[in-house]
């Protein structure tokens, strides 16, 4: 998979893709992760790439020129078509269900906007779709790209190392998942659930199931409402 990322501040994901399992794919060649920097498209010698909003009001919005100048190039840069998304606070909110659509395709363009956020053209004119990791705002897209590339990347087949780790996991099953325990058996007082050491696996099979729904209906209900249909009969 290729993923290009448009931002101000290509700095920022240093760290986070030489780190992990974002960094090892990396090595591994399963993702092709480039970063451009909107401002190397900027209208002027001052580097301008933001504007007062028409109207009037606070802040500044991101202009059109630069960020279709900029996309344009990426596209440039290989025959493969990307899927062009946008993070903002006003997008679809992302779900695990979305993450294993965004897996499948081949490139992803993600743009991070800033200030007040985007020219509403450059979403129209580049047929792009929005996206928010949840209902909070940030100074920057940035953190809901690193986000998005995370929750994509370990989906990748050969990511994990382990493959059978993504398909226990909370929501690829539409449930929360319930408790875990490691070495020492017991620490300070608490003790580690007695059928955990029991060797029985299906016993150990149905008490993680019964406490995977437990959990799932006493934190997130709302969640029981989707997974009855298709994961509790
Ligand atoms: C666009 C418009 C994403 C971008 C206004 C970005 C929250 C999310 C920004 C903006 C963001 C999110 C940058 N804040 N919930 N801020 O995914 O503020």
């Amino acid at each position: 998979m290729q993923i290009d990322v448009l931002t101000l501040f290509p700095e920022v994901f240093e760290t986070f893709v030489q780190t992990s399992i974002v960094g090892r794919a990396g090595k591994s060649e399963l993702v092709d992760i480039r970063f451009t920097n909107i401002r190397d498209f900027a209208d002027d010698a001052r580097g301008s790439v933001d504007d007062k909003p028409f109207g009037g009001g606070p802040g500044m919005v991101l202009t059109c020129g630069p960020v279709f100048d900029a996309v344009e190039w990426i596209d440039g840069q290989s025959e493969v078509p990307s899927k062009r998304i946008l993070l903002t606070p006003q997008g679809r909110v992302l779900t695990q269900e979305r993450v294993e659509a965004l897996a499948r395709l081949p490139r992803l363009l993600l743009i991070c906007g800033h200030y007040e956020g985007f020219d509403e053209r450059i979403r129209t004119g580049l047929g792009a779709e929005e996206i928010s990791i949840g209902d909070y705002v940030l100074s920057g897209g940035e953190p809901a790209a690193m986000v998005l590339i995370d929750a994509v990347v370990r989906l990748l087949p050969g990511a994990l190392g382990d493959e059978a780790s993504a398909q226990h996991d909370s929501f690829a099953s539409g449930l929360l998942e319930g408790p875990h325990y490691t070495r020492p058996r017991e620490f300070r007082g608490m003790a580690v659930p007695e059928v955990l050491l029991s060797g029985n696996h299906a016993e150990i099979e149905a008490w993680r199931r019964a406490q995977s729904i437990e959990r799932t209906r006493q934190r997130r209900p709302d969640l029981l409402e989707h997974s009855r249909r298709t994961d509790l009969e």
